[in-house]
């Protein structure tokens, strides 16, 4: 690795590339790699072929400095041959090897045929030869060594599908990277090339569905001209493993169908979405399915005609059987007339239905049974449906995480969810999964995100859902490698900040199990005090509860008896204050302000402190990004450099709002050495930003 310390990244970037840059190695490490990769056997005869080996063309040349020689048979002497046992004499004898891998699956080898050293990229189908493409390219691009190279690789779970909230109209709901990917208004003729190199990005992952439009979704994107569109980019994406899905209006049947009820038990309505599956199926013959919101935050739904959610989802499930779809039913259901714990809504509605579902029916549960919060536990459905297939739902959008302007990697996040134990010691949430859903953070802007960072979360996302086992620094390793430089004189600080920056966010916006304090509906910035509106739980002090004697959410028997959702071991450890993790304290009890925490502080003191503490960490931040300078090109040194800017003033007002409401709630004085909030708490009430991105036109 030394030899990529002076490796040139200077030059200006606009962040379009992403972590596929391909940007020439260092000048050693880039003849040493084209002397043993210069001969390429790839075939050339499907679209999958044809886009394995373009990418492989155009990694080898950047990184390099050198084309390869590109051949379609075995070249005379081969150093490169990549393929299936179907496209490539030289790999058909490995075929009973690579049917062992599964579909998707690939190896990577470093083998010796005819007394010459020969690399391998082999899979049983074409699919898996391009994500071993990827898979090589990432090893070039992070230095990696390539002597007796061995890697087999299957993906741990069947669906990787981003969501994307898009609208017709080209707004991102909760989307702070521009407007949709997606021109409808163009599509089906014009062909966007940002079309195809998002699905590169995404290849490069395994993510392998994309849904394409809102969950608030509108009719209109199942009636034929729409579905000519969503073909075209179905066309697309297909030489790059990826299907598409739509999300549907479970009233459509009324809105687009003409009919007089949506009901599931109407024949007439059963009928109707046959037809339209078939009529789906007629344009995009390999479509993955539909996604659902039903009688959740105004949406239409089978309780709309007395009919459970089992019922509404086998209606959708039964008309794509016949083509091999599947739906994906969300449990993100909670309904404004329940006086329940919002935390307990999905569970009670979903948990009995456990084995009601037709088989191609996935339920897509959140990672927690809030809303994408900082930090929450894991969903307690996770673990207790074992007959349903589970889909887990993160947001990599940050809609409560500070938007695209704060840098937060939510690698550790997610990692945290998929680790956690639904019982025992040995399931964990990821053992219960069928898949992962992420709520893309793609628009048009330049850097496909929104900032330089972003792109991170769509990156973790594809590889935590390829395999959730894979250490999350690793990932950030990989993903700073290649998307700003492979020295570890700048890898290295790059990691650092990454891995610290979900628990500085945490810090200064909900610190030990504080959840859902943003202001109200656009969610930019602090809202403690939001109280009163149209419903309860879409208020702050619903969920924070503080008075004058303490705070937090009695989730334990004496309470909401959220906890009494989760396996035994996990409620006693959850519901008994002395075991709770703290980092959850405040999500599970309602403590009193002296309660004593593990640091010897009172829980007063230990709460100003951790929101101070996130100020700090932000400014750690900032010092390692300035000690970059000169390491990262100009143009993106100096946008993360303003973005960290900004994130450091609103760390700030996130901790003297916070700490202005709180005290004058708790009446308590600040703890030694504290700073007084410069303004009067009214001043942070006052605030008004009725034109924050993502919630509005
Ligand atoms: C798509 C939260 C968001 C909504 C989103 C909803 C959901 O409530 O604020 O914008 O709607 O979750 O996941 O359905």
């Amino acid at each position: 690795m030394a030899l990529l310390a002076c490796t040139g990244t200077v030059r200006a970037e606009d962040g379009y590339a992403l972590w596929m840059r391909y940007a020439p190695l260092e000048p050693a490490l880039a003849a040493d790699y084209h002397t043993r990769l210069a001969e390429v056997v790839a075939p050339d005869q499907t679209p999958i072929q044809h886009a394995a080996r373009e990418e492989l063309e155009r990694g080898l040349t950047g990184l390099t400095g050198s084309a390869p020689r590109m051949h379609v048979a075995p070249a005379i002497n081969p150093s490169l041959v990549i393929g299936t046992p179907q496209s490539s004499t030289l790999i058909a004898p490995l075929r009973q090897e690579l049917d062992a891998l599964g579909d998707e699956g690939y190896l990577l080898r470093q083998t010796r045929i005819d007394g010459r050293d020969v690399l391998l990229v082999a899979a049983p189908r074409d699919i898996g030869v391009l994500y071993g493409v990827f898979h090589l390219l990432r090893l070039l691009q992070t230095g990696a060594s390539l002597d007796a190279l061995e890697v087999r690789e299957s993906p741990r779970m069947r669906l990787r599908v981003l969501n994307h909230w898009d609208n017709l109209d080209g707004y991102v709901e909760r989307g702070y990277a521009g407007r949709s990917l997606w021109d409808w208004q163009t599509l089906p003729e014009w062909r966007n090339p940002r079309y195809t190199d998002y699905a590169r990005a995404n290849a490069s992952v395994g993510i392998n569905g994309t849904v394409l439009n809102n969950v608030n979704a509108n009719a209109q994107s199942l009636a034929p001209d729409y579905l000519a569109k969503a073909a075209t980019l179905a066309d697309t994406f297909r030489p790059y493993g990826i299907r598409v899905y739509l999300s549907v209006r479970f009233s459509a049947p009324i809105e687009l169908g003409g009919l007089k009820t949506a009901d599931p038990r109407d024949p007439e309505v059963q009928r109707w979405w046959q037809h339209k599956a078939d009529e789906i199926y007629a344009r995009i013959p390999d479509f993955g399915g539909f996604l659902v919101k039903a009688n959740s935050e105004g949406q239409p739904g089978p309780q709309d005609y007395g009919r459970s959610h089992a019922e509404g989802a086998n209606l959708l499930a039964d008309a794509l059987a016949p083509h091999g779809g599947v739906v994906m039913w969300r449990a993100f259901v909670y309904a404004h007339d329940v006086p329940a714990d919002r935390a307990t809504q999905a569970y009670t509605e979903f948990a009995g239905l456990d084995g009601a579902f037709r088989p191609n029916v996935i339920l897509q549960v959140k990672n927690g049974p809030i809303d994408f919060q900082p930090r929450e536990p894991f969903h307690p459905l996770f673990g207790a449906m074992p007959r349903t297939p589970l889909v887990m739902e993160v947001q990599i959008t940050k809609e409560y995480l500070g938007f695209a302007t704060h840098l937060v990697y939510l690698g550790p996040l997610y990692e945290e969810v998929l680790q956690s134990h639904t019982r025992g010691q040995s399931a964990t949430v990821a053992q219960a999964l069928t898949g992962m859903a992420g709520v893309a953070n793609i628009g048009m802007d330049r850097t496909w995100s929104g900032s330089h960072f972003d792109p991170a979360n769509w990156y973790a996302f594809g590889r935590l859902a390829w395999n959730p086992q894979q250490s999350v620094r690793a990932i950030a390793a990989d993903w700073a490698a290649m998307t700003f430089s492979p020295d570890p004189a700048v890898v290295q600080p790059i990691v650092g900040m990454m891995m610290g920056s979900r628990e500085a966010a945490v810090n200064y916006m909900t610190p030990l199990g504080l959840h859902h304090l943003m202001a109200r509906g656009h969610h930019y910035g602090p809202g403690p005090w939001v109280d009163g509106g149209p419903r309860a739980d879409w208020t702050s002090v619903y969920y924070h509860r503080a008075d004058r004697d303490g705070i937090g959410f009695d989730r334990t028997a004496r309470g909401s008896y959220a906890v009494g959702q989760y396996a035994p071991d996990v409620a006693a450890r959850y519901g008994d204050l002395a075991r709770v993790p703290e980092p959850l304290l405040l999500w599970f009890h309602h403590v009193p302000w002296e309660h004593r925490m593990a640091s010897g502080r009172s829980l007063w003191d230990e709460l100003v402190g951790r929101y101070s503490q996130g100020v700090r960490q932000v400014q750690d931040m900032q010092a390692t990004w300035a000690s970059l300078g000169g390491r990262v090109d100009p143009q993106r040194h100096a946008q993360v450099t303003a973005f960290l800017r900004i994130q450091l003033r609103e760390a700030q007002w996130w901790r003297d709002a916070s700490v202005a409401y709180f005290q004058s709630v708790s009446g308590r004085p600040l703890p030694a050495g504290e700073s007084a909030p410069p303004h009067p708490l009214g001043w942070y009430e006052r605030l008004q930003f009725p034109s924050a991105p993502g919630d509005g036109r």
